[in-house]
């Protein structure tokens, strides 16, 4: 007998919806689910695998223990006392500090890191804290916290609306998008020139995004702050008298951030002449619904928080922040309702509340640059980091200068990884805890809602029955080790404390819609659920479109996203920026120091024209690829190379290389070899390798993945080069050097 289950893929941003067949207790098909509301049957390479990862025989589905330098499996309740042995005794001896964490990218995709997250990173109390953030969105945060005093609400691209898209950095044909969740972008691009718009693509490749636009901008790596700031000086000069800035002397500071960077002035420095570029400011001013939208080429670069205020003050001062057709904030079904007549603002945005102890980086957002992790590992000294916790994270693939880390880990005196695979990180774990496979637990998008281009909700049951704790339990035990309550204390305790934290939060919103409202009221009404779905229900009905427990009985609720297996559609994003204003003044910041003087660094290498024979390296992605960890699926790697190293026609014979031989790549930190593959699809002076591959390093399990290994490209990216602004590592426009083996 076959049985249906519809869900919501959670391997990408685009949270496509799938339909799941399972005969026999296995899966036999998995296509897109036409019915879905936001997706209507649209599914990529990767989301018809979630059977295969399911069934991959290296994914783990018992505890390691390391022992001798072998991982044995073991059961839960060895693993969790080891934990407690040798973890606890190590922070007790040396502070909390010496423990460092770090969250991976999956914990953007799992119930468990958006909510259980929360509890680990208190107990911990260390200010050892890392995430894929700084090697991927933190420039984003901190230009919407500068900008709107309000670091997680990042604005999106209006999609469907917009008749002009500017895309810089991001090649959403292959990605399916980041920082704007909207299933089948690559139809959503071409439904724009459909209907009469256009779409331009700044990137120094042609990409498959840049090969379906309108025009593609081939920049230099690393210069697109510059150039768009020439953008917002083209405007300036040509339109000013158009432009209202709220803050009296804004308009005059701005002008003189952008006074050095005239078209002329960067035309040199980013590969794009002056004519082009102020015809770009004039079609983005000139009263087209427009939206600027900057990804992970422009964000993991060393002025990449530069890049995104730019891309948003673009859209500010041509009117297209907060606008239909411009950048524009999605009003999550789970997030803070607003208050009829609150008054906009709040207590701001803030970094630098502390630094780390080596080079004094400045926090962000609680976090460290994962940049800096190694030498916080290899530096003695009070606070020397000795054990480390990751959840869902690779960082000996995906951050900077990865052989010194993966050095640093074995440095290491006890190490934890919450993962499904043993991998080129989690082999340094002394305890792996596995957690579910993803068919094996409920899914809700809690990060996605929050940056989707129209405003939606779907909730997905667990298809499978694990048979070992969940994600969450793994995270809440963990959490009450850390806070000395042993292994066997009761997981309940961490669950308690987060509806309740949830419900008070309902509760005590000055004007929302349950004040004054009894906590325990709303906390008993979810107690029957399992913890995930206490949480969801919570957020939910106390959310925009709530029920409100029983005050708007027709609102939203658990109950009702069940009965909707293709999700709930509350219709396009609506401005909304006094929802999300959180500044101290009310209004939108746009002048900050901090600003001021990166621009001025910036600034002065527009002089430093481009050096003979630069070969600068950036990254790239391919829709059967996810970061490091999809590799061992046999029906995504198959076939053709991947891991290639793109090169210009003009410099392979410069460099004498050809298509196919193995080329030695290196720059300030290491080197590689990988396969030249040549192609006018690249800029001369740049080269292209993909990250999140090399996977031949000893002691891990992946059968698969060791067959077709590719290169690791971060051990040629630099983790010296930091936005100093963000902590974010600089992953492209790398200089290397290239030789034929
Ligand atoms: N050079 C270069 N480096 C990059 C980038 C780049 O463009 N160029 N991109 C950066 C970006 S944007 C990101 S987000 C980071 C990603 O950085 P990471 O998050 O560190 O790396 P991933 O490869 O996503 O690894 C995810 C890990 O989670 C595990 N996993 C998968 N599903 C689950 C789950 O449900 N639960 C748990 N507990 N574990 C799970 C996988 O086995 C894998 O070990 O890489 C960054 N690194
Ligand atoms: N198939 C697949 N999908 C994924 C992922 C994956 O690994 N594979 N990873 C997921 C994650 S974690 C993320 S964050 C997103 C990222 O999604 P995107 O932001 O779309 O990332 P990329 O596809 O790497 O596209 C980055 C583009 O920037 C270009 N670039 C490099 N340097 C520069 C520069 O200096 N300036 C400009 N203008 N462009 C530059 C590169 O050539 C590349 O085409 O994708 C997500 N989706
Ligand atoms: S585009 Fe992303 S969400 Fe959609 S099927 Fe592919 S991996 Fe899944
Ligand atoms: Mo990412």
């Amino acid at each position: 007998m076959d049985s249906t289950h519809f869900r919501t893929c959670p391997l990408c941003e685009a949270t496509c919806g799938l339909e799941i067949t399972i005969r026999d207790g296995s899966v036999r098909r998995i296509r897109g689910d036409r019915d879905d509301v936001f997706s209507n049957g649209f599914i990529c390479p990767k989301g018809s695998t979630l059977g295969t990862l399911h069934d991959d025989p290296d994914r783990l589905r018992r505890p390691l223990i390391r022992r001798n330098g072998v991982h044995v499996e073991v059961d839960w309740d060895e693993a969790f006392a080891e934990i407690d042995d040798r973890l606890v005794p190590i922070r007790k001896q040396h502070g909390a500090d010496a423990v460092a964490l770090y969250l991976g990218n999956p914990n953007a995709h799992t119930i468990a890191g958006a909510v259980f997250g929360r509890p680990l990173i208190q107990a911990l109390a260390t200010h050892n804290l890392y995430s894929a953030s700084t090697v991927d969105q933190m420039p984003r945060h901190v230009s919407s916290g500068l900008l709107f005093g309000n670091p997680g609400a990042m604005a999106v691209p209006d999609l469907d609306r917009t008749e002009y898209l500017l895309i810089l950095g991001a090649d959403p044909v292959e990605s399916n998008g980041s920082l704007c969740t909207a299933p089948d972008f690559p139809g959503r691009i071409t439904s724009i020139r459909q209907r009469g718009g256009q779409v331009i693509v700044v990137d120094p490749r042609r990409s498959r995004t840049a090969a379906i636009a309108d025009e593609h901008l081939p920049i230099r790596p690393g210069t697109d702050p510059a150039w768009l700031l020439a953008l917002i000086h083209s405007i300036l000069r040509d339109d000013a008298h158009r432009i209202t800035l709220e803050h009296t002397g804004s308009l005059e500071s701005l002008r003189s951030i952008v006074a050095p960077f005239t078209p002329e002035a960067v035309a040199g420095f980013c590969g794009i002449d002056a004519v082009t570029t102020e015809r770009i400011a004039g079609e983005l001013s000139d009263g087209r619904r427009a939206a600027v939208y900057t990804r992970i080429g422009t964000h993991t670069a060393r002025h990449g928080t530069l890049s995104s205020w730019a891309a948003d003050v673009l859209c500010l001062i041509t009117d297209n922040l907060d606008t239909v057709g411009g950048m524009m904030w999605p009003n999550p079904c789970h997030g803070r309702p607003e208050v009829p007549g609150r008054a906009p603002g709040g207590r701001g945005f803030r970094t630098g509340r502390w630094a780390s102890r080596v080079s004094e980086h400045p926090e962000v957002r609680g976090e460290l640059p994962v940049a800096i992790l190694a030498e916080e590992i290899e530096t003695p000294g009070t606070g020397q980091v000795r054990a480390l916790i990751t959840v869902a994270g690779n960082p000996a693939r995906s951050t900077p200068d990865s052989s010194r880390l993966t050095a640093a880990m074995e440095q290491l005196e006890f190490m934890v990884s919450v993962d499904i695979y043993l991998n080129e990180t989690t082999r340094h774990a002394d305890v792996v805890l596995p957690p579910p496979s993803s068919l094996e637990k409920s899914h809700f998008d809690f990060a996605f809602y929050g940056l989707s281009v129209r405003n939606v909700a779907n909730y997905s049951p667990a298809v499978f029955t694990p048979d070992g704790p969940g994600e969450h339990e793994i995270l809440a035990r963990l959490a009450l080790i850390i806070s000395d309550h042993g292994p066997q204390a009761d997981p309940e305790l961490i669950y308690g404390l987060v509806t309740s934290t949830l419900a008070r939060q309902a509760t005590d919103l000055p004007g929302g819609p349950l004040e004054g409202r009894d906590p325990e009221e709303l906390t008993s009404s979810v107690a029957h659920l399992d913890p995930p779905e206490r949480c969801i229900d919570l957020m939910v009905r106390s959310g925009p479109y709530g029920d409100h427990f029983g005050d708007a009985p027709d609102g939203l609720s658990l109950e009702k996203l069940i009965d909707h297996p293709h999700g709930i559609d509350f219709g396009p994003l609506e401005p909304r920026l006094s929802g999300i204003l959180r500044t101290t003044s009310g209004t939108i910041e746009v002048i900050h120091d901090a600003i001021v003087d990166d621009a001025a660094v910036l600034a002065t290498s527009l002089e430093a024209a481009p050096g003979e024979g630069e070969l600068l390296l950036v990254g790239r992605r391919h829709v059967r690829s996810n970061n490091s960890w999809m590799h061992n699926l046999d029906v995504l790697v198959r076939g053709r190379e991947r891991c290639t190293l793109l090169v210009h026609p003009d410099d392979a014979e410069r460099l004498g290389l050809l298509d196919g031989q193995q080329a030695l790549v290196s720059s300030r930190v290491g080197q590689v070899e990988a396969p030249v593959e040549i192609t006018d699809d690249i800029r001369p002076g740049v080269v292209s390798l993909p990250h999140g591959w090399g996977h031949d390093d000893p002691g891990t399990r992946l059968g698969v993945a060791r067959t077709r290994p590719g290169v690791n490209s971060n051990l040629l990216t630099d983790g010296a080069v930091i936005d100093p602004l963000s902590g974010n590592a600089a992953l492209n426009g790398i200089p290397v050097a290239i030789r034929p083996r």
